[in-house]
């Protein structure tokens, strides 16, 4: 029997490619030095795309493949799937969402604590001599008991708010509508007014075209100077030269980021600033989670190929 044949968008993890391999023809666009020829050649026979959160799967991609029938994505987000795309063709599209969540929220609240206590900083304090040369490292800001604003209360900004109790933080929360599982939490529906009442904000929702810029220059503006911005979301909820405007001004006090526009390749501006915590878009880079997403991904195509019922659908 002929394996059906699959686009690979990205890298997966070698205990992942040898499963996917085992059952189908595996093409790696990422691998092709010319992709409009890779895509003419492979393009007429693939069935199935698997992608990645962040690579997702444009109208212009999904054109060039009259047979696919499903778009698998490694992560919980498919904004860079073209759903309008996929529906309009009947194309199936499946996420990885819960298996993720915990590791997600853990990194959001480890760099909230990171950038708070500035840790990095107190390691180049300790390595490059400082300590013993000029003595006491300067004093940062605490954590526990601080004002928490989680902007988007669904699954990881859920968690979140879970561990952010852990440290006694006065917690509120936007969303479309309040939450009924939101206990101890107070409701603010306006991300401006949220951002008014939070020492730190933390970004957690789930992107779509609705939400692009949510965090506007109003939002980090109303943060403030004592202020801190996390995002473990994407890069699209903020409007990110507001921000680099903010950090650049002292107009917002700090960040903590795993999401930027155009990653892998930053915006330079970043790479000049002592009060940002920059991360590459690991928030569910755990082996144990990246492994369960791995399995998710491929549960989801198999399910498909045999005609069962798609174990987490989006489309
Ligand atoms: C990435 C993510 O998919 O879950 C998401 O939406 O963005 C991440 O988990 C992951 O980095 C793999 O590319």
């Amino acid at each position: 029997m002929t394996k059906p044949e699959i686009l690979l968008m990205g890298p997966y993890p070698d205990w992942d490619l040898v499963e996917l391999e085992a059952r189908y023809a595996v093409h790696k666009i990422y691998e092709a030095e010319n992709r409009d020829a890779f895509l003419a050649t492979h393009g007429p026979n693939i069935q199935a795309i698997a992608t990645r959160g962040e690579l997702g799967a444009s109208a212009d991609l999904i054109g060039k493949l009259p047979q696919v029938e499903i778009v698998s994505v490694y992560g919980v987000g498919y904004d860079a799937v073209d759903l309008a795309a996929c529906r309009e063709r009947g194309i199936r599209v499946t996420n990885t969402p819960d298996v993720l969540t915990n590791d997600v929220a853990d990194l959001g609240v480890a760099m909230m604590l990171c950038q708070s206590r500035g840790m990095i900083g107190a390691e180049s304090w300790v390595k490059d001599g400082s300590w013993a040369a000029k003595g006491l490292y300067p004093l940062k800001r605490r954590v526990w008991g601080q004002r928490a604003g989680v902007l988007g209360l669904g699954r990881i900004g859920f968690e979140v708010a879970k561990r952010l109790k852990g440290f006694d933080m006065d917690i509120a929360y936007s969303d479309v509508s309040e939450k009924p599982y939101a206990d101890g939490m107070t409701f603010v529906a306006d991300p401006v007014a949220l951002a008014e009442r939070s020492d730190v904000l933390l970004v957690t929702l789930a992107a779509s075209a609705a939400t692009r810029h949510i965090v506007s220059k109003q939002v980090i503006e109303a943060l403030g100077p004592d202020g801190m911005l996390i995002n473990i979301s994407r890069a699209s909820n903020i409007d990110e030269d507001a921000l680099l405007d903010a950090l650049e001004s002292g107009a917002l006090g700090s960040a903590a980021l795993d999401v930027f526009e155009g990653e892998p390749m930053l915006n330079p501006r970043f790479l000049k600033l002592d009060n940002v915590l920059l991360q590459p878009h690991h928030a569910s880079g755990t082996i144990e989670t990246r492994k369960a997403m791995g399995k998710l991904v491929r549960d989801n195509l198999a399910a498909h190929f045999a005609g069962e019922a798609l174990p987490t659908p989006v489309v």
